[in-house]
């Protein structure tokens, strides 16, 4: 990967998970050094500071339990307008927030790959799908629902903004997942979608699965987004999160994982999702989360020889 020019933007969102703190996430995503991790490592940065979300209008929906709509889907609108501009700009690294920002960024992004006649790829890393529909969802957090959205599944009609480009579910490959609730477990099977959970990356290790994805996107001169959710890693070294899921991906796992990316040349933006400062211990998840990002941008151990997947 060449120096890149990083964007980096805040997006304080809390609405879509059941309690409070992630609004804190972009904030320590800053004190833990993010922007001069990067500058250390030859990119550009220019932090837009935090965007401020539409104005909510009020929404109605048959299904009683959804929290938050109308402010999920005013910060949905915002998010995918901002990505979209930020995409022209360089690689934009957006800080969240919970996972509902995805509503907003992959729409936004893929927007953008379709406008540039290239094929888009997500790499999901979480413990959750995030494949409910608004009227699956059982608990109502709308950090539950971004990729169903953002792949076209339907039901979002009317709420969240319509999608110009909707993500192929072909071409999303999730890893690291190990809490699925079965209507999403359905539509995963339906829909495509590759799902690495826990037990296969303990079969085949991260290596094996993630090379033969960045194969497929680099046969597709793709573009690939990279959305990580803190729950992704395991609860051990990463407990500043509000869903913590025990039996994650290791230190070592994510970091290979990370390295890879940067091996592949082919990342193109890239969310930072579920921190929740109130619930970390010292700063140590943001800290880590800064350290994988640093070396999906380049840190390494020793030179080594490039390698194309
Ligand atoms: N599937 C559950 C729900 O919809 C959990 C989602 N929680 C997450 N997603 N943290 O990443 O509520
Ligand atoms: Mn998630
Ligand atoms: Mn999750
Ligand atoms: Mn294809």
């Amino acid at each position: 990967m060449n120096p890149s020019r990083c964007i980096l933007l805040g997006a304080p969102v809390q609405e879509g998970t059941g309690r409070l703190g992630c609004d804190m996430g972009p904030s320590a995503f800053r004190a833990a050094g993010l922007a001069g991790a990067l500058e250390e490592l030859g990119h550009a940065v220019t932090d837009q500071g935090n965007l401020v979300p539409a104005a909510a209008r009020a929404l109605c929906h048959p299904n009683p339990v959804l929290k938050a709509l109308p402010q999920i889907a005013a910060w949905t609108e915002t998010l995918a307008e901002a990505a979209y501009r930020a995409g022209a700009e360089g690689m934009p690294i957006v800080l969240g927030g919970d996972h509902s920002i995805a509503a907003g960024t992959l729409p936004g992004l893929s927007r953008r790959a379709a406008e540039a006649g290239r094929a888009f790829f997500v790499l999901w890393l979480d413990a959750h799908p995030d494949f409910h529909t608004l009227d699956t969802t059982q608990s109502g957090n709308l950090h539950g629902v971004p990729m169903a959205y953002a792949t076209g599944r339907p039901g979002f009609e009317g709420v969240f903004p319509p999608l110009a480009a909707p993500v192929d579910p072909r071409h999303v490959c999730m890893m690291g997942i190990r809490s699925v609730d079965p209507p999403e477990r359905t539509a995963l099977a339906a829909a495509g979608v590759t799902v690495h959970d826990m037990r296969a990356i303990d079969e085949s290790g991260v290596a094996m699965l993630l090379g033969r994805f960045l194969r497929d996107v680099a046969a597709a001169d793709g573009m690939l987004h990279v959305s990580f959710d803190v729950d992704f890693l395991d609860p051990d070294i990463a407990p500043g999160v509000g869903t913590t899921v025990p039996g994650g991906a290791t230190f070592r796992e994510a970091h290979l994982v990370m390295e890879m990316l940067h091996d592949s040349g082919l990342v193109t933006s890239l969310d930072l999702v579920e921190l929740n400062p109130f619930m970390d211990d010292r700063g140590r998840t943001a800290r880590l989360m800064v350290d994988l990002v640093a070396s999906l941008m380049g840190r390494r151990v020793m030179d080594r020889p490039t390698r194309s997947y």
